[in-house]
Protein backbone atom coordinates (compact mmCIF):
# COMPACT_ATOMS: atom_id res chain seq x y z
CA UNK A 1 0.00 0.00 0.00
CA UNK A 2 3.01 2.38 0.57
CA UNK A 3 3.67 2.14 -3.21
CA UNK A 4 0.41 4.51 -3.61
CA UNK A 5 1.80 8.15 -2.91
CA UNK A 6 -1.14 10.28 -1.55
CA UNK A 7 -1.86 12.87 -4.25
CA UNK A 8 -2.40 10.01 -6.89
CA UNK A 9 -5.35 10.64 -8.48
CA UNK A 10 -6.49 7.08 -8.02
CA UNK A 11 -5.00 7.05 -4.58
CA UNK A 12 -8.88 5.57 -2.98
CA UNK A 13 -9.13 3.22 -5.66
CA UNK A 14 -5.93 1.65 -5.61
CA UNK A 15 -5.82 1.46 -2.02
CA UNK A 16 -8.84 -0.52 -1.90
CA UNK A 17 -7.31 -2.43 -4.69
CA UNK A 18 -4.38 -3.15 -2.72
CA UNK A 19 -6.43 -4.46 0.75
CA UNK A 20 -8.40 -7.32 -2.02
CA UNK A 21 -4.39 -8.31 -2.94
CA UNK A 22 -3.06 -7.76 0.38
CA UNK A 23 -6.10 -10.51 1.84
CA UNK A 24 -6.10 -12.47 -1.45
CA UNK A 25 -2.65 -13.28 -0.08
CA UNK A 26 -3.78 -14.09 3.32
CA UNK A 27 -6.53 -16.45 1.75
CA UNK A 28 -9.04 -14.49 3.43
CA UNK A 29 -10.26 -13.25 0.16
CA UNK A 30 -10.82 -15.96 -2.64
CA UNK A 31 -8.53 -16.83 -5.41
CA UNK A 32 -10.77 -15.11 -8.04
CA UNK A 33 -11.55 -12.15 -5.23
CA UNK A 34 -9.78 -9.54 -6.98
CA UNK A 35 -11.20 -10.18 -10.45
CA UNK A 36 -14.55 -9.83 -8.61
CA UNK A 37 -13.36 -6.32 -7.86
CA UNK A 38 -12.34 -5.50 -10.74
CA UNK A 39 -15.56 -6.19 -12.51
CA UNK A 40 -17.02 -4.35 -9.76
CA UNK A 41 -14.47 -1.12 -10.48
CA UNK A 42 -15.27 -1.29 -14.22
CA UNK A 43 -19.07 -0.96 -13.34
CA UNK A 44 -18.51 2.37 -10.66
CA UNK A 45 -16.77 4.03 -13.20
CA UNK A 46 -20.02 3.70 -15.63
CA UNK A 47 -21.73 5.92 -12.68
CA UNK A 48 -19.62 8.20 -11.88
CA UNK A 49 -18.04 6.32 -8.98
CA UNK A 50 -20.87 8.06 -6.76
CA UNK A 51 -24.09 7.11 -5.91
CA UNK A 52 -26.45 7.46 -8.45
CA UNK A 53 -29.43 9.70 -7.67
CA UNK A 54 -32.34 7.23 -7.59
CA UNK A 55 -30.41 4.20 -5.19
CA UNK A 56 -30.54 7.11 -2.19
CA UNK A 57 -34.38 5.82 -2.93
CA UNK A 58 -33.38 2.22 -3.18
CA UNK A 59 -31.23 2.55 0.06
CA UNK A 60 -34.27 3.77 2.29
CA UNK A 61 -36.54 0.96 0.94
CA UNK A 62 -33.68 -1.41 1.72
CA UNK A 63 -33.71 -0.15 5.38
CA UNK A 64 -37.21 0.32 6.17
CA UNK A 65 -37.06 -3.46 4.80
CA UNK A 66 -34.41 -4.59 7.15
CA UNK A 67 -36.08 -2.50 10.29
CA UNK A 68 -39.21 -3.96 9.47
CA UNK A 69 -37.44 -7.71 9.48
CA UNK A 70 -38.15 -10.10 12.01
CA UNK A 71 -34.72 -11.97 11.85
CA UNK A 72 -32.81 -9.79 9.51
CA UNK A 73 -28.89 -11.36 8.44
CA UNK A 74 -26.11 -9.76 6.45
CA UNK A 75 -24.10 -12.01 4.72
CA UNK A 76 -20.53 -11.64 4.19
CA UNK A 77 -17.92 -12.55 1.79
CA UNK A 78 -14.34 -12.50 1.85
CA UNK A 79 -14.50 -9.40 -0.61
CA UNK A 80 -16.86 -7.46 2.06
CA UNK A 81 -14.96 -8.49 4.84
CA UNK A 82 -12.00 -6.37 3.85
CA UNK A 83 -13.73 -3.72 2.11
CA UNK A 84 -16.33 -2.75 4.81
CA UNK A 85 -15.96 -4.80 7.71
CA UNK A 86 -16.33 -1.89 10.26
CA UNK A 87 -18.78 -0.44 8.37
CA UNK A 88 -20.87 -3.64 8.13
CA UNK A 89 -20.85 -4.34 11.55
CA UNK A 90 -21.90 -0.87 12.74
CA UNK A 91 -24.85 -1.52 10.23
CA UNK A 92 -25.66 -4.82 11.92
CA UNK A 93 -25.55 -3.22 14.98
CA UNK A 94 -28.06 -0.73 14.24
CA UNK A 95 -30.71 -2.97 12.49
CA UNK A 96 -30.07 -5.07 14.83
CA UNK A 97 -29.01 -7.65 12.35
CA UNK A 98 -27.07 -11.07 12.99
CA UNK A 99 -23.40 -11.01 10.52
CA UNK A 100 -23.47 -15.06 8.73
CA UNK A 101 -19.94 -15.54 6.89
CA UNK A 102 -21.30 -17.20 3.95
CA UNK A 103 -18.87 -18.24 0.71
CA UNK A 104 -18.39 -19.37 -2.53
CA UNK A 105 -14.91 -20.39 -2.72
CA UNK A 106 -12.54 -22.80 -0.91
CA UNK A 107 -14.97 -22.76 1.80
CA UNK A 108 -13.67 -24.70 4.49
CA UNK A 109 -14.22 -24.06 8.24
CA UNK A 110 -10.82 -22.54 8.59
CA UNK A 111 -11.41 -19.74 5.65
CA UNK A 112 -14.88 -19.50 7.93
CA UNK A 113 -13.28 -19.38 10.99
CA UNK A 114 -10.47 -16.83 8.97
CA UNK A 115 -13.52 -14.24 7.78
CA UNK A 116 -15.14 -14.27 11.36
CA UNK A 117 -11.32 -13.74 13.19
CA UNK A 118 -11.52 -10.97 11.17
CA UNK A 119 -14.74 -9.81 11.51
CA UNK A 120 -14.40 -10.10 15.56
CA UNK A 121 -10.97 -8.31 15.22
CA UNK A 122 -12.80 -5.35 13.88
CA UNK A 123 -15.20 -5.11 16.62
CA UNK A 124 -17.82 -7.34 15.90
CA UNK A 125 -19.58 -9.19 18.75
CA UNK A 126 -21.15 -12.40 17.31
CA UNK A 127 -20.83 -14.30 13.90
CA UNK A 128 -22.60 -16.82 12.67
CA UNK A 129 -21.68 -18.98 9.52
CA UNK A 130 -18.24 -21.10 10.86
CA UNK A 131 -19.56 -24.68 10.37
CA UNK A 132 -23.28 -24.52 9.51
CA UNK A 133 -25.09 -27.33 9.16
CA UNK A 134 -27.88 -26.41 7.41
CA UNK A 135 -28.61 -26.17 3.71
CA UNK A 136 -30.42 -24.19 1.16
CA UNK A 137 -32.80 -25.96 -0.36
CA UNK A 138 -32.12 -26.56 -4.45
CA UNK A 139 -28.51 -25.03 -4.14
CA UNK A 140 -25.75 -27.30 -5.16
CA UNK A 141 -22.94 -24.62 -4.41
CA UNK A 142 -20.66 -24.05 -1.24
CA UNK A 143 -23.24 -21.33 -0.61
CA UNK A 144 -26.12 -23.36 0.57
CA UNK A 145 -24.50 -24.56 3.68
CA UNK A 146 -26.32 -21.93 6.53
CA UNK A 147 -26.36 -21.31 9.68
CA UNK A 148 -29.50 -22.67 11.66
CA UNK A 149 -29.61 -19.50 13.63
CA UNK A 150 -28.66 -17.21 10.71
CA UNK A 151 -29.72 -17.38 6.95
CA UNK A 152 -31.99 -20.74 7.63
CA UNK A 153 -34.13 -18.92 10.39
CA UNK A 154 -33.92 -15.59 8.49
CA UNK A 155 -36.68 -13.44 6.59
CA UNK A 156 -34.72 -10.71 4.64
CA UNK A 157 -30.82 -11.42 3.80
CA UNK A 158 -28.55 -8.85 3.09
CA UNK A 159 -26.49 -10.01 0.16
CA UNK A 160 -23.35 -7.91 -0.54
CA UNK A 161 -21.00 -8.59 -3.72
CA UNK A 162 -21.92 -11.49 -4.83
CA UNK A 163 -23.06 -12.79 -8.24
CA UNK A 164 -24.60 -16.19 -8.40
CA UNK A 165 -26.97 -18.82 -7.77
CA UNK A 166 -27.94 -18.58 -4.30
CA UNK A 167 -30.38 -15.36 -4.38
CA UNK A 168 -32.68 -16.94 -6.94
CA UNK A 169 -32.96 -19.77 -4.35
CA UNK A 170 -33.13 -17.95 -1.30
CA UNK A 171 -35.96 -15.92 -2.43
CA UNK A 172 -37.64 -19.61 -4.40
CA UNK A 173 -37.68 -20.37 -0.41
CA UNK A 174 -39.81 -17.59 1.17
CA UNK A 175 -36.63 -14.58 1.60
CA UNK A 176 -36.63 -11.25 0.31
CA UNK A 177 -33.04 -10.54 -0.54
CA UNK A 178 -31.79 -7.32 -0.53
CA UNK A 179 -28.41 -7.36 -2.71
CA UNK A 180 -25.48 -4.90 -3.11
CA UNK A 181 -24.24 -4.92 -6.84
CA UNK A 182 -22.28 -2.51 -8.99
CA UNK A 183 -23.89 -4.78 -12.05
CA UNK A 184 -27.37 -3.98 -12.38
CA UNK A 185 -27.56 -6.84 -14.55
CA UNK A 186 -25.82 -9.79 -12.94
CA UNK A 187 -28.02 -12.31 -11.80
CA UNK A 188 -28.19 -11.50 -8.44
CA UNK A 189 -29.50 -7.61 -9.10
CA UNK A 190 -32.10 -8.80 -11.26
CA UNK A 191 -33.54 -11.96 -9.02
CA UNK A 192 -33.12 -10.14 -5.63
CA UNK A 193 -36.17 -8.18 -4.25
CA UNK A 194 -34.07 -5.08 -4.59
CA UNK A 195 -30.68 -4.53 -5.63
CA UNK A 196 -28.63 -1.87 -4.42
CA UNK A 197 -26.67 -0.38 -7.47
CA UNK A 198 -23.50 1.54 -5.70
CA UNK A 199 -20.42 0.10 -4.25
CA UNK A 200 -20.57 -1.60 -1.20
CA UNK A 201 -18.21 1.31 0.28
CA UNK A 202 -20.59 3.87 -0.25
CA UNK A 203 -23.81 1.81 0.36
CA UNK A 204 -23.38 0.61 3.28
CA UNK A 205 -22.69 3.58 5.61
CA UNK A 206 -25.76 4.92 3.50
CA UNK A 207 -27.59 2.19 4.49
CA UNK A 208 -26.58 2.55 7.69
CA UNK A 209 -27.42 6.47 7.98
CA UNK A 210 -30.53 5.55 6.99
CA UNK A 211 -31.62 2.74 9.67
CA UNK A 212 -30.64 4.85 12.03
CA UNK A 213 -32.80 8.02 10.51
CA UNK A 214 -36.11 5.75 9.99
CA UNK A 215 -36.33 4.47 13.20
CA UNK A 216 -39.53 4.68 14.79
CA UNK A 217 -41.10 6.37 12.03
CA UNK A 218 -43.80 3.56 10.99
CA UNK A 219 -45.63 5.29 8.18
CA UNK A 220 -42.67 6.25 6.46
CA UNK A 221 -41.89 2.76 6.91
CA UNK A 222 -44.69 0.93 5.35
CA UNK A 223 -44.78 3.53 2.79
CA UNK A 224 -41.44 2.50 1.36
CA UNK A 225 -41.75 -1.54 2.27
CA UNK A 226 -45.02 -1.39 0.02
CA UNK A 227 -43.47 0.43 -2.68
CA UNK A 228 -40.88 -2.52 -3.78
CA UNK A 229 -40.38 -2.80 -7.83
CA UNK A 230 -36.88 -4.35 -8.45
CA UNK A 231 -37.70 -4.09 -12.44
CA UNK A 232 -38.49 -0.54 -11.97
CA UNK A 233 -35.15 0.57 -9.61
CA UNK A 234 -32.76 -1.57 -12.09
CA UNK A 235 -34.49 0.52 -15.24
CA UNK A 236 -34.42 4.00 -13.23
CA UNK A 237 -30.79 3.09 -13.28
CA UNK A 238 -29.59 2.05 -16.52
CA UNK A 239 -31.76 5.16 -17.47
CA UNK A 240 -29.15 7.07 -14.71
CA UNK A 241 -26.17 5.03 -16.25
CA UNK A 242 -27.27 5.75 -20.34
CA UNK A 243 -28.29 9.70 -19.57
CA UNK A 244 -24.47 10.36 -18.22
CA UNK A 245 -22.83 8.02 -21.10
CA UNK A 246 -24.97 10.06 -23.85
CA UNK A 247 -24.38 13.53 -22.20
CA UNK A 248 -20.79 12.66 -22.36
CA UNK A 249 -20.52 11.97 -25.71
CA UNK A 250 -22.60 14.86 -26.48
CA UNK A 251 -19.91 17.05 -24.75
CA UNK A 252 -16.78 15.07 -26.44
CA UNK A 253 -18.42 15.27 -29.70
CA UNK A 254 -19.18 18.96 -29.65
CA UNK A 255 -15.91 19.88 -28.40
CA UNK A 256 -13.79 22.52 -30.43
CA UNK A 257 -10.44 21.41 -29.34
CA UNK A 258 -8.12 20.02 -31.81
CA UNK A 259 -6.91 16.55 -31.25
CA UNK A 260 -3.07 16.49 -30.51
O1 LIG B 1 -15.50 -14.82 -0.68
P1 LIG B 1 -16.23 -15.70 -1.65
O2 LIG B 1 -15.61 -17.07 -1.80
O3 LIG B 1 -17.69 -15.82 -1.33
O4 LIG B 1 -16.15 -15.02 -3.09
C1 LIG B 1 -16.61 -13.70 -3.24
C2 LIG B 1 -16.62 -13.31 -4.74
C3 LIG B 1 -16.97 -11.83 -4.81
C4 LIG B 1 -15.23 -13.55 -5.32
C5 LIG B 1 -17.67 -14.17 -5.46
O5 LIG B 1 -18.93 -13.97 -4.91
C6 LIG B 1 -17.69 -13.87 -6.94
O6 LIG B 1 -16.97 -14.47 -7.74
O7 LIG B 1 -18.52 -12.90 -7.30
P2 LIG B 1 -18.74 -12.45 -8.83
O8 LIG B 1 -19.46 -13.53 -9.55
O9 LIG B 1 -17.48 -11.94 -9.44
O10 LIG B 1 -19.72 -11.25 -8.63
C7 LIG B 1 -19.39 -10.12 -7.87
C8 LIG B 1 -20.36 -9.00 -8.24
O11 LIG B 1 -20.13 -7.93 -7.34
C9 LIG B 1 -20.14 -8.46 -9.64
O12 LIG B 1 -21.41 -8.23 -10.25
C10 LIG B 1 -19.40 -7.14 -9.44
O13 LIG B 1 -19.73 -6.17 -10.41
C11 LIG B 1 -19.92 -6.73 -8.07
N1 LIG B 1 -18.93 -5.95 -7.28
C12 LIG B 1 -17.59 -6.09 -7.23
N2 LIG B 1 -17.05 -5.22 -6.37
C13 LIG B 1 -18.07 -4.52 -5.86
C14 LIG B 1 -19.29 -4.98 -6.43
N3 LIG B 1 -20.48 -4.47 -6.10
C15 LIG B 1 -20.50 -3.49 -5.17
N4 LIG B 1 -19.38 -3.00 -4.58
C16 LIG B 1 -18.15 -3.48 -4.89
N5 LIG B 1 -17.06 -2.98 -4.30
Amino acid sequence: MGDVPDDHPRAQSLRMRARIEEHRATGLVAETGPIAHGRGEAFDYLIGERTPDPVFEDIETAAAILLEAERPVISVNGNTAVLVAEEIIALSSSIPAALEVNVFYGRTQSREAQIADFLRSKGALAVLGVDPQAKVPHLTSARGMVDREGIYAADVVLVPLEDGDRTQALIKWGKKVISIDLNPLSRTALDSTLNLCDNVVRAVPLLEKAVRELRGDEDRLRRLSKNVNNRRSTGRVLEFISTRLNSLAHDMTQTNESPM
